[in-house]
């Protein structure tokens, strides 16, 4: 309970702050988009946001930390859209619960207008998992955020149940090679495999897609020789403040 009543204030101190990671195209080493992912300041500590989103869910608290990551990073898409030149999206993460209410599409209007950015600038990752729980629920979100020009992104792609025929109906921008396949390339024979499958399949759907995890240099090169130049992981960059992500961003312009 107590972590619970400190989370409850960590928003209205300032608390929380979104660090980001960038996604890198190895072709150009250019930055092409950066992922939001949530930090907690709780005294002199840095709390990960596996200590505390499962909590936030639990407790419906994620809602008002969702919101408040959309305005945060609309925010962020206006400073370095002044600063860099910045126009691509920054992503947020957000839980399938997020997606099922009617207002989505709104609160994220609400955000971009706030700060005068182009729906674009928000990207939006659900869980393979999560979509595929609640996907009744929020294909018609789904397909409003697409409408007015918000990309959805499937996160942690490979690892759920995903009936391919579904996804050839929704409308998806991006999906995200799960790490534990960029794990093992050129361990075991099998990431290789999914990987490729994943690669033809977001091919043949006009699919972006992006490998997460990448931590080493083989690993970089085997993902582009099997054709996916789109990357993100330590190799590049680890998750970082905003003023520490400007090296990639004056690379931009
Ligand atoms: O940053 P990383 O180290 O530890 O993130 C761990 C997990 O927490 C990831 O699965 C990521 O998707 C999730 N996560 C990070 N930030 C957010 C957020 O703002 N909202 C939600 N729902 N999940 C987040
Ligand atoms: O589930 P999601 O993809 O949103 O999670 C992003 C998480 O992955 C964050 O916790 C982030 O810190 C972590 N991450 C980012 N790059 C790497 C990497 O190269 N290796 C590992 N192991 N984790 C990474
Ligand atoms: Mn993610
Ligand atoms: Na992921």
């Amino acid at each position: 309970l107590e972590l619970e009543t400190a989370l409850h204030k960590a928003l209205e101190r300032n608390e929380i702050v979104l660090h980001y990671q960038p996604k890198i195209d190895v072709r150009s080493g250019a930055m092409i988009g950066a992922e939001a992912l949530m930090r907690w300041h709780r005294g002199a500590n840095l709390i990960p946001p596996a200590d505390f989103i499962p909590l936030a869910e639990e407790t419906g608290l994620i809602v008002p930390l969702s919101e408040w990551a959309l305005k945060e990073a609309a925010r962020q898409a206006k400073i370095w859209s002044l600063q860099f030149g910045f126009a691509d999206a920054i992503a947020v993460n957000l839980p399938s619960r997020m997606f099922e209410r009617s207002d989505l599409v709104e609160h994220i209007h609400q955000c971009v207008s706030a700060y005068g950015v182009p729906h674009r600038s928000i990207q939006l990752e659900i869980t393979e998992n999560n979509l595929m729980k609640d996907l009744q629920n929020v294909i018609p979100s789904l397909h409003r955020l697409n409408e007015v020009g918000v990309e959805i992104s499937i996160d942690d792609f490979g690892t759920g149940y995903s009936s391919l025929a579904y996804l050839t109906t929704l409308p998806i921008g991006e999906v995200k090679i799960d790490r534990t396949f960029v794990r093992d390339l050129g361990i075991t024979p099998q990431s290789s495999a999914v990987v490729t499958a994943i690669i033809a399949l977001a091919r043949a759907l006009g699919l972006r897609v992006v490998a997460e995890g990448v931590e080493t240099i083989r690993q970089m090169e085997v993902l582009h020789r099997l054709g996916c130049s789109l990357m993100q992981g330590y190799l590049f960059s680890r998750p970082l403040p905003a003023e520490e992500l400007e090296r990639w961003l004056t690379d931009v312009v």
